[in-house]
């Protein structure tokens, strides 16, 4: 089926759903090396991890073997210590910083047959599990039987990363999951940073380096700044001067921050997790565990909340402040709950208000990275304005999962608009609908798979 080209829109081409559908799956397919689908065909060449839980969503779509298998790369590349690093490389070497640059081959806990980063990125992973549990179940015994076994096969190792992400990553008494660097929140140069950054002071001892991503992306507007990643490197070279050491990384790091949204994320994927346990027969000690971090987790995102705004809020930990930049990420009690109603019926009608959905310029009412009535909103850089469709996948699954249909399928209609053009782009110019950064980014397609595949 062809793209029609739609009377009075902003953008040339709108793809009817069955031709979109099988746009994202030609994606899938032509970004997969035969190993790992790579995140994005030029710019992202390897594994990126909360990518990947996403992919293999969208991959149960096409082919449930595929979609595990996905997964089992990921977790084959597990620190000895539970962490899932963010990156697993593969040979290609059009990206910086690569493998040589992270030097985790000497990480004492780091795997021993495949080369990765040496930070984490959000803990989706349980997530991920259950929905290809789900779409298997829908699609046949063979697929039902085999992914159940997956999922208790992999089960111990999804434990094992959540136990590492509260052994050391929540220090302190915020109860927040803290992050070591921007990266680990997948929202790599979003505003919610900008603070903690500005106390990172470069070394004169930062090797030289050369960026690839600004020759791939031909606006380097659309990119994080210099300024930035010298940043990024600097705090590279801070964990490999503390060998990986987790304690060492967490103690010495300039950048230490407690990460609303992660800790939103980790709560639900905990309560995943109790689930698949108790269908799987898993340990009463460990779902207890599971059962209790996903409380304490709740619990900071709560208290987190602005008294007046009511938005979450993240906390710098090296100075003890909270930081009050808005962004989506002040919207994490709408994912996982827990705050108090009237906390929760605030930030729903400032989600829907013209702040953010309900804008009256967007081309698609689904939340961009920042609000566009914010100084410092800019609509075509990166994760300071524009829309992400893997965000928007976040909040349709987690709002069905609270019971708000309605919701959830309106905002699944708002992502489809917005990606109904075809290019499957990593993020969109929240008025014109303009792809930006890559275009083909997989974890796209994969949303956009499975939202017309529940349609
Ligand atoms: C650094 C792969 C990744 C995503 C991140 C996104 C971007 C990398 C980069 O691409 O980050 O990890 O080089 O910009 O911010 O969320 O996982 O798609």
């Amino acid at each position: 089926m062809r793209a029609a080209r739609a009377a009075g829109d902003r953008r040339p081409v709108r793809y009817p759903h069955p031709a979109l559908a099988a746009r994202a799956a030609r994606v899938l397919r032509d970004n997969d090396t035969g190993s790992v689908i790579t995140a994005a065909p030029a710019l992202y060449p390897h594994m990126w991890s909360w990518d990947a839980a996403f992919i293999s969503i969208g991959l149960a779509r096409l082919d449930v073997q595929r979609a595990i298998a996905e997964l089992d790369t990921l977790f084959a590349a597990q620190w000895r210590n539970g962490m899932v690093p963010h990156i697993v490389f593969t040979e290609n070497d059009a990206y910086f910083p690569g493998p040589d640059r992270w030097g985790t081959d000497e990480a004492p806990d780091g795997p021993r047959n495949v080369r990765t980063s040496g930070i984490c990125q959000p803990p989706v992973h349980a997530i991920a599990v259950q929905r290809v549990l789900e779409i298997a179940r829908l699609s046949g015994p063979d697929d039902r039987i085999d992914a159940e076994r997956f999922a208790r096969r992999i089960w111990p190792s999804l434990y094992a990363w959540h136990r590492w992400l509260v052994e050391y990553r929540t220090p302190g008494s915020s109860g927040l999951v803290a992050i070591v660097h921007g990266w680990e929140s997948g929202m790599d140069n979003s505003p919610r940073w900008d603070v903690p950054y500005d106390a990172v002071q470069p070394g004169a001892a930062l090797p030289p380096y050369v960026r690839k991503d600004v020759r791939i992306v031909g606006d380097a507007s659309e990119r994080p700044t210099d300024r930035e990643y010298d940043r990024y490197l600097w705090l590279i070279e801070e964990m490999r001067r503390a060998g990986y050491d987790q304690r060492k990384v967490v103690e010495n790091s300039s950048f230490l921050v407690g990460d609303v949204f992660i800790t939103a994320l980790f709560a639900m994927s905990c309560d995943v997790l109790v689930e698949l346990g108790k269908e799987f027969g898993q340990e009463r000690e460990q779902l207890e565990d599971l059962t209790d971090w996903a409380a304490k987790a709740r619990t900071a995102v709560a208290a987190s909340c602005h008294s007046v705004s009511g938005m979450a809020r993240d906390r710098d930990l090296r100075t003890s402040r909270w930081l009050d930049t808005q962004t989506i990420a002040g919207f994490s009690p709408l994912l996982c709950g827990g705050a108090p109603d009237d906390v929760q019926l605030r930030l729903l009608s400032l989600l829907d208000s013209d702040r953010w959905c309900g804008h009256p310029g967007l081309l698609a009412p689904v939340p961009p990275s920042v609000s566009p009535m914010r100084p410092g909103f800019t609509p075509r850089q990166y994760w300071r304005g524009p829309q992400w469709p893997v965000v928007v996948w976040l909040f349709t699954w987690a709002f069905e999962r609270r019971g708000w249909h309605e919701r959830a399928r309106k905002l699944r209609e708002g992502g489809i608009r917005l990606t109904e053009d075809g290019s499957f782009g990593e993020y969109f110019e929240p008025f014109t609908g303009e792809p930006l950064g890559s275009t083909d980014q997989s974890w796209t397609a994969a949303v956009v798979l499975d939202w017309l595949c529940a349609d």
